[in-house]
């Protein structure tokens, strides 16, 4: 295979570049990330040829069962991201607190929220998985983060991204201009620029959602789908198509690939529960915000815009709505109705 493609590296630095007073440590943060990712995709790939599938025997703080390769993904991610200075500190779903960089290691002006592998109960059926991560800028001052320092609201990401284990390994990224995509190609071990400047259509007529949940949803969500499911003959007036893969990386790179709605909404089995919703705000909610309004789409919890909470806690979990403008904005304008 022959091409002269844009490495990832290469496109970093140049959109770097462009900001004033840039020193390099961002472009440099990124390619540790993209190395992490890197090794990911390697375990992913090789499945039950290393041993990597199956039940870690562990449990995280939100008291779901770990698996081998959410606790491996975890400790790559990790330890390709502590050791060269341009961290503060990290803060992982599969983790109880903050991780704080060893003393050994310079600190740097970053934090850093992941989850290492998303959607992690297709692993062993070998469905796509993927890595989230949303790039903080650390309060000045601050010596060693505490949690408070981590709940900033999405509007401050620096950048955001995923990298997607499906057919190929990708990798997308914004850094608030627009969002890239990036193929991993496997020969020469770098991300191609391949899918420049995302951008989602604003009408789709495709939708996402666990519709097993459906009694426990609220008013405003039911009669969005049931009015998606009445079709033609409904008062859309076209019919639509669903999607469920429950691995939100893969569900929202559909979405920037041809459009959609992706619905993981507020339901009363949850309330009853007492959690927020199912996604994590830090983690997964407002880096793929940030990515999908940089494609021009919405993302919001049904009540407002998700990048505009103030998160209360780090392992915090938030209803998501997003995708397609004038879809979420629809959905948005019922519940506003309801
Ligand atoms: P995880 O971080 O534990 O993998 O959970 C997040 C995943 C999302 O990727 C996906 O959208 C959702 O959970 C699927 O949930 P469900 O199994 O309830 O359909
Ligand atoms: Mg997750």
């Amino acid at each position: 295979m022959d091409h002269h493609g844009t490495t990832i590296t290469q496109f970093i630095s140049e959109e770097q570049r462009k900001a004033p007073g840039a020193t390099g440590e961002f472009t440099a943060l990124l390619n540790d990330i993209v190395t992490a990712c890197k090794m990911i995709s390697n375990q992913v790939n090789h499945g039950a040829l290393v041993g990597a599938l199956g039940s870690a025997g562990s449990e995280n703080v939100q008291g779901e069962t770990q698996k081998k390769l959410d606790v491996l993904s975890n400790e790559m991610f990790i330890s390709c991201n502590e050791w060269a200075g341009h961290l503060a500190a990290m803060a992982s779903e599969e983790m109880d607190d903050v991780y704080q960089i060893p003393d050994q290691y310079p600190r740097g002006k970053y934090l850093i929220t992941f989850d290492p592998l998303d959607g992690s109960s297709n692993i062993d059926v070998n469905v796509s998985v993927g890595t989230i991560f949303s790039i903080l800028r650390c309060p000045g001052g601050v010596e060693r983060p505490t949690e408070r320092d981590f709940l900033q609201a999405g509007t401050q990401q620096v950048a955001a991204g995923y990298a997607l284990y499906g057919p190929s390994t990708m990798m997308v990224l914004t850094t608030g201009h627009g969002v890239n995509g990036f193929t991993l190609d496997q020969n020469i071990g770098e991300f191609i620029l391949t899918h420049p400047d995302m951008t989602i259509p604003a009408d789709t007529a495709e939708f996402a959602i666990n519709a097993s949940n459906g009694r426990f949803w609220e008013a405003p969500v039911k009669r969005y789908v049931d009015e998606c499911l009445a079709g033609k003959e409904g008062p859309r007036e076209k019919d639509f198509n669903m999607r469920w893969i429950a691995s939100m990386v893969a569900e929202v790179h559909r979405i920037l690939t041809r459009g959609g709605v992706f619905m993981y909404p507020m339901d009363s089995k949850m309330a009853t529960k007492g959690l927020g919703g199912k996604l994590r705000l830090l983690y997964e909610a407002n880096p793929m915000s940030f990515i999908v309004e940089q494609a021009g789409g919405g993302s919001i919890t049904g009540r407002q815009r998700i990048m505009d909470l103030q998160p209360e806690s780090l392992h915090q979990r938030v209803p998501v709505i997003l995708g397609s403008r004038n879809e979420v904005e629809r959905i948005q304008g019922y519940h506003a109705d309801a």
